[in-house]
């Protein structure tokens, strides 16, 4: 059968990927196929939304770049948080050099992405040296990739041929790629072979996009018409007036994304 139409706990029995295992795992446990992206810029303002939201949500989205008073206690204190509260953690860091710089760039420089992120994500642009690259610092840590295979904005070029290629360099690299950032579940051959995880940002219930080209689909177009797996959300959730609020919208979010995988598995 499909993978579409599993569960997120059959799915997690048949990965032998231990990242993509774990989360999945841990989705149906907690009933949730929400990731956040938490896009404040004091450290403060990162752990209180963190600690308050990670009971909804199966994944931290970081942007650690654009941290205004980033220091290694913020990310020892986001691993704390994924502990207590069984979460991921994903630095959405969109690499897109040649292999060697990549690894420089994942492994050590200010922020030591390797060092705390579980996931971060490449750009396949410069061809399969970057997954290569990032397979060096990232496997013996137990860490895993996803690659940009679309994009939610306004006239992006990961599109048509593009996108099938990204696919096909996963399946190449399966020891380390577990998946895509992407609008459309694209690959499923239906026959078991690999499950690759689709997690969607470009989610908003209020509006359809912002300023700057960001383009919003519903969680129900995302997970059921789409066949996604994993809903980003980012001002939709923590862009609230206070923190009750912020908790509301996770919730709301959180049972969105829940019924529409409910639905798509025909629960
Ligand atoms: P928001 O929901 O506030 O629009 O935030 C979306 C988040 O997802 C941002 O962190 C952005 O960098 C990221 N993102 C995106 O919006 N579209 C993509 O195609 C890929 C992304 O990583």
């Amino acid at each position: 059968p499909s993978f579409l139409t599993q569960t997120y706990s059959e799915r997690a029995k048949v990965n032998d990927n231990a990242c993509a295992k774990k989360l999945l795992e841990l989705m149906d446990k907690k009933k949730t196929n929400l990731s956040v992206a938490i896009d404040v810029t004091k450290k403060d303002d990162i752990i209180r939304i963190a600690d308050l939201l990670g009971p909804y949500i199966c994944v931290l989205k970081t942007h650690i770049d654009i941290v205004e008073d980033f220091d290694m206690e913020l990310v020892e204190t986001l691993k704390q948080l994924a502990q207590k509260h069984e979460f991921l953690i994903f630095e959405d860091r969109k690499f897109a050099d040649i292999g060697n710089t990549v690894k420089h760039q994942y492994e050590g420089g200010v922020y030591k992405i390797a060092s705390w992120s579980d996931i971060t994500n490449a750009h396949p642009i410069p061809g399969e040296g970057i997954i290569k690259g990032l397979k060096e610092v990232g496997l013996p840590l137990n860490r895993a990739l996803l690659l940009l295979a679309e994009m939610s904005s306004k006239g992006t070029l990961a599109k048509g041929q593009y996108t099938l290629d990204t696919i096909e360099m996963a399946k190449r690299n399966t020891d380390f790629v577990i998946g895509f950032i992407g609008q459309n579940r694209i690959y499923d051959n239906g026959d078991n072979s690999q499950d690759f995880l689709y997690l969607t940002p470009g989610v908003g219930l209020e509006t359809k996009g912002d300023s700057l080209g960001q383009q919003y689909r519903t969680p129900h177009q995302v997970i059921v018409e789409s066949g996604c797996d994993i809903i980003i959300v980012g001002r939709g959730v923590y862009g609230a007036k206070d923190d009750a609020e912020i908790k509301e919208r996770a919730e709301k979010y959180r049972k969105a994304g829940w019924d529409a995988y409910l639905e798509r598995i025909g629960q």
